[in-house]
């Protein structure tokens, strides 16, 4: 089974034999290396997606997969019925780097959303004092934490949710980046949480206001509400700094973690929480088959030693500023609105003679970039955090040639 298929036959084969849950760019990829994919047919392009923040550290970054062989020959999955090796020093050594008492090990982003949800239930009812089943956690209109029931029950996008009911209760929807509403929200003395992304990345790298977070955070701290980052696309260097929370200088009651904790290498994600909170869960209570195993321990802590080794966050602080006073120089009437912060970005694209978003997506795939809109007429742009400063002038000729090219 390891010939080599063209393009054409993998396209053909993902749409006769998966399901059709995804409609991707015509593309296909089949190596890796730093800032570049390349696809089937040999043809390079720079990724600008970084499988949705997931690829901070670049594509099959020496140092994280050489953790992931060695593991691999060694030891892989033990169960947390047994301790292991590995686990102990990732949990050192990840508690210690986030600057939190504890943490959780799960695997992908949404399990750990789910996972801080369960703990901030319970601490509601263990030591707030919150009457049984009526916790209540506040979420944003426009926010995404992951696909699964509790999840999409709390969302407001119609595709990710409509026609999945019946919902999971428990959650009050506030517009994102509005202060007096959740003012308001906060006056149900059953609330126990705030979840919210610091910047919401499928809203469109929807950036709140300079202080929102802050104020949420000192609201949430008068109420005895527990602040919860979700930090799954902003955290680890993404937006210049190694948690989005950090540009406000706010401290997460609970953090969630997940994509580049690994470098995408391996489904690795975490809820980090001080004892008072995290010791709510008792054993039997919470728990993975695959949480904390040992290729995932050792991936995470290569993953993230590139991070402080490679100053990420530092890189994608100055190149996110070339980027966007770049882009704003080129003149084209498709061009609405650009923002972002570090290498977290977006450009809102104003439809031109029937073109759109995923038509400039096209285009710039043709030229040699990779990037995928959301909702209809932004594309975001997140190349992994190693790009140079020369290969950043590079890309930005690419997206300017491709905007231009629809006159
Ligand atoms: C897909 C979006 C990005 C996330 C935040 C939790 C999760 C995600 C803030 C869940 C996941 C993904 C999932 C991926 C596309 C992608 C995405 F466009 F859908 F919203 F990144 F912007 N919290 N985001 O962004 O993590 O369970 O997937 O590991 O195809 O659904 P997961």
């Amino acid at each position: 089974m390891s010939e080599k298929i063209t393009s054409q036959m993998a396209i053909e084969m993902e749409d006769k034999y998966g399901a059709h849950n995804y409609h991707p760019l015509p593309v296909v990829l089949s190596k890796g290396e730093g800032v570049f994919l390349w696809d089937a047919e040999g043809k390079r392009y720079y990724d600008f997606l970084s499988a949705y923040s997931a690829v901070n550290q670049g594509h099959c970054h020496p140092k994280i997969i050489k953790a992931l062989v060695d593991q691999a020959k060694t030891l892989t999955l033990t169960s947390r019925a047994f301790y292991n090796d590995c686990l102990g020093p990732y949990e050192k050594y990840v508690t210690s780097y986030f600057g939190y008492d504890k943490v959780l090990p799960m695997n992908t982003g949404a399990e750990a959303v789910e996972t801080a949800i369960k703990i901030c239930r319970k601490w509601a009812y263990d030591v707030k004092g919150t009457p049984a089943n009526e916790a209540k956690i506040i979420v944003c209109g426009g926010n995404f934490h992951g696909r699964t029931i509790t999840i999409i029950s709390m969302s407001t996008d119609p595709d990710a949710r409509g026609g999945f009911g019946p919902y999971t209760p428990g959650f009050i929807v506030i517009p994102y980046n509005d202060i007096p509403a959740l003012e308001k929200a906060l006056q149900d003395p059953t609330v126990a949480g705030f979840l919210v992304e610091p910047i919401q990345g499928e809203a469109g790298v929807y950036v709140p206001e300079e202080g929102f977070l802050r104020k949420a955070y000192d609201l949430c701290k008068a109420k005895n509400v527990l602040f919860i980052a979700d930090e799954v696309q902003t955290g680890i260097a993404r937006t210049g700094k190694l948690l989005a929370c950090d540009h406000e200088g706010v401290r997460p009651d609970m953090l969630i973690l997940g994509k580049a904790i690994s470098g995408g290498v391996f489904p690795v994600s975490v809820v980090l929480a001080d004892d008072p909170i995290m010791m709510v869960i008792k054993p039997g209570q919470h728990g993975s088959t695959f949480g904390g195993n040992p290729i995932a321990a050792k991936v995470a802590i290569a993953a993230l030693e590139v991070i402080k080794e490679e100053k990420l966050a530092e890189r994608a602080e100055k190149l996110g500023k070339i980027f966007r006073d770049e882009l704003k120089k080129i003149k084209s009437d498709m061009i609405e609105l650009i923002r972002g912060k570090g290498l977290l970005n977006a450009i809102v694209i104003k439809p031109k003679n029937g073109k759109e978003a995923w038509d400039v997506c096209l285009k710039m795939a043709e030229l040699g970039l990779l990037a995928k809109p959301t909702h209809q007429h932004i594309i975001r742009f997140a190349p992994p955090l190693v790009i140079t400063e020369e290969q950043l002038y590079d890309a930005i000729e690419i997206i300017r040639k491709a905007i231009l090219s629809f006159g």
